[in-house]
């Protein structure tokens, strides 16, 4: 047996397990990691304080005569701001730059994931790839008038359906021109509320295609371009909608119709869910093309019987960030944590093989995974690590079943090199995932009124006082998991139904918020009978960050089911990214600002060094596109402000007083003019 070799030699600091999360397990490996001397994000996060300047959001590195920092004057801004960089870019020019910047990271992350899985589905329409086929015929259809591609075929006169695999190379083309057609606007914008189209247009962020925003992005924010800080932001405004109306959106779709839409079922969640006797593999990352495959090869009979081969009971598999939600929306495959736990699946000394592919992904496992008999592979050309101890299989959608079976192979053969010290906490919950658009329908609808109609009364008799968006990714400089399920917790008191995603739905998942009888132990009232009647968790796994257009065509369909306002911002919601550290969760943030949501970030935003910019999004943007920023690191005032908002658009809808919905009789109806 191998001994835990740590290649930290001293760790300068280490964290206190209790202060950096409130999850058991977490603790548990952090104490853990802190005996063998292993260092984590969490000692790292003791040890290195983040920038001061760049904290603020006015550090300008865009050209070689700086970096240029406009630091806030201690005591405020008295008269006139004279800051002004080398060139005499002012804090907002500077701050507005930065923003923009982390809006084209973020699309372009999620967008490239959305190519990437157009390009594979292109392939499997024209049965190029035998691994991959369309599971979901329905939804295809259903996309399919969306790029102007004809679902059926007039042959003699007669009307036929058209194969699917022929409307599939003509949907797989369309989409793969998004991201680069020559004229007009992004195909999805159509799917927004018209009024909410209206807005766009009058604005002029209508996006035209997902590269060119993205481009544009880095040509106008680099040095002597765009410096006015309102025009900086359309084009953010329009490269965020290219993400979620576009890319992430395409992405999610063409999941779906590549592996099945999520139906929910039931798993579990947490470190606890790897198995001392099994060969453990984690897949760690976003794009499922993959980690689809992995599951298919894990879950073969073949493989099931090499693993018993080598001594183990079977082979679990679990995941980390997005790619964990893909699978157990699809799969049930539990996560086993979120993106604060990556280093620690490792600790645990039973971790086979960690497979990654983009995103999110700590380039630390590899040290980590030194200490370990653990293989650490990549798998995505564009993500590769300079550690020597990281193996790289390029996955090839072309061979993709090939490629899944020498990893699993990898990670079973690798069994037998675990060392001693083998510790994996017992703590896991268990969870229902795997809703979506359709599902919700079906659940709140019930299947012969499948529809928004049940979720909308009930949002008018105020049984549910509105609905929120709880999104994003933990961050090591705020306490692990605390924020999402104390804001959380706080909304479902007082009767705010909760969509989730990403680590946030991890979140939940971990701690217990993703089944029905929580409704009973941590609901107001309303929203308890609400779920226990229809049998639904009061928080919904919508899936991984993506899937955040799962959350803007749910609002959509909340609209048209009518009685609560004609656009987006009209209805009782609003969204939230507590716990964010990514650019991808500014570009969030920034399409659902832009679709009209109220939109709260905790930890900090990096804009307090620029006060008339940071207006402009927290105050006027609201003007135009009904929807704006606001941070609030405290997560119970995080969850009134957002429930400040709900009650605001409930009075403005006049439903503030409503409790059940009141029928009308024929006096009624005659004396508004309705027949
Ligand atoms: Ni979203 Fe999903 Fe997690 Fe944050 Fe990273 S995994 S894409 S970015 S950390 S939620």
């Amino acid at each position: 047996m191998a001994e835990v070799t740590s290649k930290v030699d001293k760790v300068a600091k280490f964290a206190d397990p209790m202060a950096a999360s409130i999850e058991p397990s977490t603790q548990e490996m952090l104490r853990r990691a802190q005996q063998l001397n292993i260092e984590t994000v969490f000692d790292r996060a003791v040890t290195m304080k983040p920038c001061a300047i760049g904290l603020q959001g006015i550090c300008c590195k865009n050209c070689a005569m700086g970096p240029c920092r406009l630091p806030l004057p201690k005591d405020g801004i008295q008269g006139e701001d004279t800051r002004k960089g080398l060139c005499g870019a002012t804090a907002n020019t500077i701050c507005a730059r930065n923003f923009v910047r982390m809006i084209a990271g973020g699309t372009a992350a999620h967008s490239d994931h959305g190519r990437n899985v157009a390009e594979t589905f292109l392939a499997a329409a024209k049965k190029q790839t035998k691994d991959y086929t369309i599971k979901d015929p329905a939804k295809l259809i259903q996309i399919a008038p969306y790029f102007g591609v004809a679902t059926t075929v007039e042959v003699d006169g007669v009307v036929k359906d058209r194969d699917i695999y022929e409307i599939g190379v003509a949907v797989g083309e369309a989409a793969i021109r998004e991201w680069g057609k020559p004229s007009g606007t992004l195909a999805y914008l159509k799917r927004a509320p018209k009024p909410l189209q209206d807005k766009w247009e009058a604005e002029g962020v209508m996006p035209r295609n997902i590269d060119r925003e993205i481009v544009e992005c880095m040509h106008r924010t680099t040095m002597g371009v765009d410096q006015d800080y309102k025009n900086l932001m359309k084009q953010g405004v329009r490269t965020s909608l290219a993400d979620g109306w576009g890319g992430a959106m395409i992405g999610t779709d063409l999941q779906d119709v590549l592996f099945g839409s999520p139906t929910p079922l039931q798993s579990e969640a947490n470190l606890g869910v790897m198995k001392a006797d099994h060969v453990n593999i984690i897949v760690h990352g976003h794009e499922p093309l993959l980690s689809e495959m992995i599951v298919a090869a894990a879950q073969s009979q073949e493989m099931i019987e090499y693993a018993k081969a080598k001594g183990a009971k079977g082979i679990q598999l679990g995941g980390i960030c997005c790619t964990a939600n893909e699978i157990l929306q699809r799969h049930g495959v539990p996560p086993a944590g979120t993106f604060l736990q990556q280093e620690l699946a490792i600790i645990t000394g039973a971790c086979d093989a960690m497979v990654v592919d983009v995103q999110c992904i700590f380039q630390n496992l590899a040290n980590v995974a030194k200490c370990f008999h653990t293989k650490l592979i990549t798998t995505h050309p564009i993500a590769k690590m300079e550690q020597d101890n990281v193996v790289h299989i390029q996955f090839d959608e072309h061979h993709a079943m090939e490629d899944a079976i020498r990893i699993v192979k990898i990670a079973i053969d690798n069994f037998l090199n675990r060392g001693a010290e083998v510790m994996i906490p017992r703590h896991k919950s268990v969870q229902i995932a795997g809703f979506g658009v359709e599902s919700i329908k079906y659940h709140l609808g019930g299947s012969f009124r499948g529809d928004y109609f049940t979720l909308n009364d009930n949002i008018i008799n105020g049984r549910i006082r509105g609905i929120a968006g709880v999104v994003g990714c933990n961050n090591a400089r705020t306490k692990h998991n605390e924020e999402h399920i104390t804001l959380i917790k706080e909304l479902i008191k007082n009767d705010v139904i909760v969509l989730t995603t990403g680590c946030s739905a991890i979140a939940c998942g971990i701690h217990g918020l993703l089944t029905p009888e929580s409704a009973a132990v941590y609901c107001g009232p309303g929203l308890a009978e609400v779920c226990e009647t229809v049998g639904i968790p009061p928080v919904l796994h919508l899936g991984s960050c993506v899937d955040n257009s799962r959350i803007l065509l749910a609002a959509t369909e909340v609209v048209k089911a009518g009685g609560l306002g004609k656009d987006i911002c009209d209805l009782p919601a609003a969204g939230s990214a507590p716990e964010w550290m990514s650019e991808k969760a500014i570009a969030i943030g920034q399409y659902f600002v832009a679709s009209g949501v109220y939109t709260v970030f905790g930890y900090h935003m990096p804009l307090e060094g620029a006060p008339v910019f940071k207006d402009y999004l927290y105050k006027e943007m609201e003007n135009i596109y009904g929807g704006k920023w606001d941070c609030e690191p405290d997560p119970i005032k995080h969850a009134h402000k957002m429930i400040a908002h709900i009650d605001k658009k409930r009075k403005e809808l006049g439903i503030d007083k409503a409790r059940d919905r009141v029928l009308m009789d024929m006096a009624d109806r005659q004396a508004l003019g309705m027949e």
